[in-house]
């Protein structure tokens, strides 16, 4: 089964949020596999945006992300890494679809709630970087052959 990194920005904490957004995930039928509160790290949070590194906006990212807790789950489902990015919605919340998570709380693409991996390898390479493998739990779920 395909896994995906999901990151609840620390707005979304602050916003008091998180658990409207993990309903969603959990009536999409997703399974939690692994999840914590936690303050990103700067030196985690310079590794999981390098591919933005020289960027206008990378100093404001990295410092929103590491300004308070975040919730940083794996989720798990057939096509999961599609299926959550097409949740989540477009970049900038002006383009992404009401329904979307970004369409439906967000209004600025700094601020935009919630991050998802963008593709399979991208959900490897950050499952690693935020998880120890004690951390990941496998485990049926009751509902499974409904899904
Ligand atoms: P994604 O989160 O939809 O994958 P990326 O292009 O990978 O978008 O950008 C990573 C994060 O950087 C975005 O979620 C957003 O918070 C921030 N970001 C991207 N583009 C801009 C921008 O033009 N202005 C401000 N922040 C941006
Ligand atoms: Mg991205």
């Amino acid at each position: 089964m395909e896994k995906t990194l999901v990151i609840l920005k620390p707005n979304a904490v602050q916003r008091e949020l998180i658990g409207e957004l993990i309903s969603k995930f959990e009536r999409r039928g997703m399974k939690i596999t692994a999840m914590k509160l936690t303050r990103i790290s700067p030196e985690t949070a310079e590794q999981h945006y390098e591919e933005h590194m020289g960027k206008e906006f990378y100093k404001g990212l990295i410092s929103f992300i590491t300004s308070g807790p975040s919730v940083i789950m794996i989720l798990e489902s057939m096509d999961a890494v599609e299926i959550v990015r097409s949740m989540v919605g477009a970049t900038n919340p002006a383009e992404a679809a009401s329904g979307t998570i970004r369409g439906d709380y967000a209004t600025s693409p700094g601020h935009n709630m919630i991050h998802a991996s963008d593709s399979i390898e991208s959900a490897k390479r950050e499952i690693e970087l935020f998880f120890r493998p004690e951390e990941v739990y496998e485990y049926r779920l009751a509902v499974r052959p409904w899904l």
